[in-house]
C-alpha cells in the first residue's frame, strides 16, 4: 500500500519535472556515474599531504583529523599508494552506497526518483519547489521568491529572499546563503530550508530573529547544483555524484572565475571529480549565481556584505583563500585575515566545527569563496556540516539527523547574521 502511494507520487514528480524543465527531455545523456570504486582512509597529517592526494585524482570526501576518506577507481589506486602516505581499504564504495536506505525492502522504488526509505524526511527538487510556494503563502510580507535564471537541464535556480519589505531594494545590507554546489550533500538543503524557516516562522515572536530581519535582506538558494542532486537520488540509490549534469560533467566548485586553474586545486581532466570545466563560468548554475551576485552591485557598491555557502562534510568552517596556503595575497590583507579568523573562530565555538583557512584543508582553485571575496568583498565562508566520520555514510546521514544537525547551527547563523553588516566590527574595525 505505502509501496503504492510513492510509486505514485514518483511519477506525478517526474510529469511536474517534465513541464518544469522542457529543455530537460531534448539532452544527450551525459557521463553516468562511476562504478568500481573503493573506499579507503589516507594518513594525510598537513595540507601538503592533502593536497597531494587530492592531486591523485581521487574522490576526496572527506576529512576528520590526520584521516582522508576517499573513493577511487581501480586505476588510481596505484598512484594513491605512490603518494607513500598510509593508505587503508575500507572496501567496496559501490556495495556500501547501494546498502544505503535498504532497511526496508517493502518500501522501495527503483528508479523511484525520490530519497529511499530512511531519507524520505530530505526535500527533492519538487518538495524544495513546493515548500519554498509554502513559505510565500504563509509569509507573503515576509519574502519575495525569483528564478535567478536555470541549470544546464533548465530547473529554475530558486532564490528567497527574506526582508521586512520585500519587494523593495531597501538600502541595508544584504547576506547571502548558498546550498548544495555538490549534489551529493543533500543536508545542505535542508541548511537553506532550516534558515528560510526561522527567519520567517520566528519573525513574529523572537525579538533577535526580527532585529536581524528588520535590518538586513537575506537571500537564500537552496539547490545551486539541483540536476545534480536529482542525478544522485534518481536510481533509488545514491550514486554519490558531486558535479553538475553538464556532458562533461563539472565542479561548481572549481569554476568560478579567480585564480581559476592556476594552482593545482582542481582538474582538467574532464572525468576527474574536481573537473573545473574549460573556461572559468562554464557551468551555467556558476554563471546564474555570479549574474545574481553582480546584479547586487548598485550604484558601484556591492550590497551583499557576506556569504555563506553550505557543504558536507567533515564539520569544518573555511574561509578563504582556497589557491593559496599564504594567509595574505594580493587583495587579502593582514587585518582582513584576522576578521575571517576571529569571525570564523567564533561561529565554530557556537557549533564545534574546526575552524580555519580553507587551504589548510587542501589546495582549491575556482572555489566560490576566492571568487566572492576577490571579486566583490564579500565575507565569504564554506561550512561544511556533519559529519566528521568516514565511510560511505559520509554524505547520507538518515533523516533523523536534519533536525538535530540544522539546529546545531542556529546560533551560529545568527552570530554570522550579527556581524554580516561589517565583519570587521568583530575586532573593532568600522566598515
Ligand atoms: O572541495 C570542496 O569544494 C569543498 N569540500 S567538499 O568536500 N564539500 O567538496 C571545500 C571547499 C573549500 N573552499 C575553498 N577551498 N575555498
Ligand atoms: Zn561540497
Amino acid at each position: 500500500m505505502f509501496t503504492k502511494r510513492r510509486g505514485l507520487v514518483a511519477v506525478a514528480i517526474g510529469a511536474c519535472l517534465a513541464l518544469l524543465a522542457p529543455a530537460y527531455t531534448g539532452v544527450a545523456e551525459p557521463a553516468t556515474a562511476k562504478t568500481g570504486r573503493t573506499l579507503f582512509e589516507v594518513t594525510a597529517p598537513d595540507s601538503a599531504a592533502r593536497t597531494k592526494v587530492a592531486r591523485t585524482g581521487v574522490d576526496v570526501l572527506g576529512q576528520n583529523k590526520d584521516v582522508l576518506t576517499v573513493a577511487a577507481e581501480p586505476f588510481q589506486q596505484f598512484a594513491l599508494r605512490a603518494t607513500g602516505l598510509k593508505v587503508k581499504s575500507l572496501g567496496d564504495y559501490e556495495a556500501q552506497l547501494a546498502a544505503l536506505g535498504k532497511s526496508d525492502f517493502t518500501d522501495r522504488e527503483v528508479g523511484a526518483l525520490d530519497f529511499p526509505s530512511g531519507y524520505t524526511g530530505y526535500h527533492n527538487y519538487a518538495e524544495t519547489v513546493a515548500e519554498l510556494n509554502q513559505t510565500v503563502t504563509d509569509h507573503p510580507n515576509l519574502v519575495k521568491l525569483q528564478s535567478i535564471g536555470k541549470s544546464y537541464e533548465g530547473r529554475d535556480l530558486w532564490a528567497l529572499k527574506i526582508s521586512n519589505s520585500p519587494n523593495t531594494d531597501q538600502a541595508k545590507p544584504e547576506v547571502l546563503f548558498t546550498c548544495n554546489q555538490h549534489a551529493r550533500e543533500h543536508l545542505t538543503v535542508e541548511m537553506c530550508l532550516r534558515i528560510i524557516k526561522q527567519y520567517t516562522d520566528g519573525y513574529a515572536t523572537n525579538a533577535s530573529i526580527k532585529a536581524l530581519v528588520d535590518s538586513r535582506e537575506i537571500w537564500v538558494v537552496p539547490s545551486v547544483n539541483p540536476d545534480g542532486a536529482e542525478y544522485d537520488i534518481a536510481s533509488g540509490s545514491f550514486r554519490s555524484w558531486r558535479k553538475n549534469r553538464q556532458p562533461s560533467a563539472t565542479d561548481p566548485n572549481r569554476n568560478w572565475g579567480y585564480k581559476w586553474g592556476c594552482c593545482g586545486g582542481s582538474s582538467g581532466s574532464v572525468s576527474s571529480e574536481t573537473y573545473r570545466g574549460p573556461s572559468a563560468f562554464s557551468a551555467p548554475e556558476t554563471q546564474r549565481v555570479r549574474d545574481f551576485v553582480n546584479s547586487r552591485v548598485v550604484g558601484g557598491v556591492q550590497q551583499i556584505k557576506s556569504h555563506i555557502d553550505w557543504h558536507t562534510y567533515s564539520e569544518l568552517i573555511l574561509w578563504p583563500y582556497g589557491y593559496t596556503t599564504a594567509d595574505t595575497a594580493p587583495g587579502l590583507d593582514a587585518n582582513q585575515a584576522k576578521a575571517f579568523s576571529t569571525l570564523g573562530k567564533q561561529m565554530a565555538a557556537k557549533n564545534g566545527y574546526t575552524p580555519e583557512q580553507s587551504s589548510d584543508l587542501y589546495i582549491t582553485d575556482g572555489s566560490v569563496n576566492d571568487w566572492m571575496w576577490f571579486q566583490h568583498k564579500i565575507w565569504s565562508y564554506t561550512f561544511e556540516m556533519y559529519p566528521t566520520s568516514s565511510g560511505a555514510g559520509g554524505f547520507y546521514p538518515r533523516d533523523t539527523q536534519i533536525a538535530p544537525q540544522t539546529s546545531r547551527n542556529d546560533s551560529a547563523v545568527e552570530l554570522f547574521l550579527q556581524y554580516s553588516d561589517c565583519v570587521p566590527r568583530i575586532i573593532g574595525q568600522s566598515c
